[in-house]
């Protein structure tokens, strides 16, 4: 979608640290951190909102929630502990309208969110 930043990642237009690349998904490092590991995890293809999911993309979620647990595998917090979050339109806090998964780890997180 032309106009959407994580297509743009996608796309190689704008830069971004990746951490991970399949044939449907990329992961990334966060521009703007809130634990010492926050990776976002993305669909190539462009889905604004998880409201707008479809069974099609039923496998690529699933990918999204492997991606993000192979990072945190990889870099050794698996065990301690991490967060995945996707956040849903704006009271759920999303920002950037192309669904992604956060991976937050390397720290103690609190519950219930803010
Ligand atoms: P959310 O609020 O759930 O929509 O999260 C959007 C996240 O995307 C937020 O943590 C900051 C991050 N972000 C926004 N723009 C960019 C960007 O251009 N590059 C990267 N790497 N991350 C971005």
């Amino acid at each position: 979608m032309e106009d959407c930043i994580f297509c743009k990642i996608v796309a190689g237009e704008i830069p971004a640290t990746i951490v991970r690349e399949t044939d449907d998904v990329i992961a990334f490092e966060d521009l703007h951190p809130q634990a010492p590991h926050h990776v976002l995890v993305i669909p190539r293809r462009h889905i604004a909102t998880l409201n707008d999911l479809t069974a099609e993309d039923a496998v690529t979620v699933g990918n999204m929630a492997r991606v993000a647990a192979e990072v945190a595998a990889e870099r050794g917090f698996a065990e301690a502990g991490y967060r995945t979050v996707m956040n849903c339109n704006q009271q759920g806090g999303q920002t950037v309208y192309h669904i992604h998964m956060h991976l937050l780890g390397g720290r103690p997180l609190g519950w219930p969110p803010g």
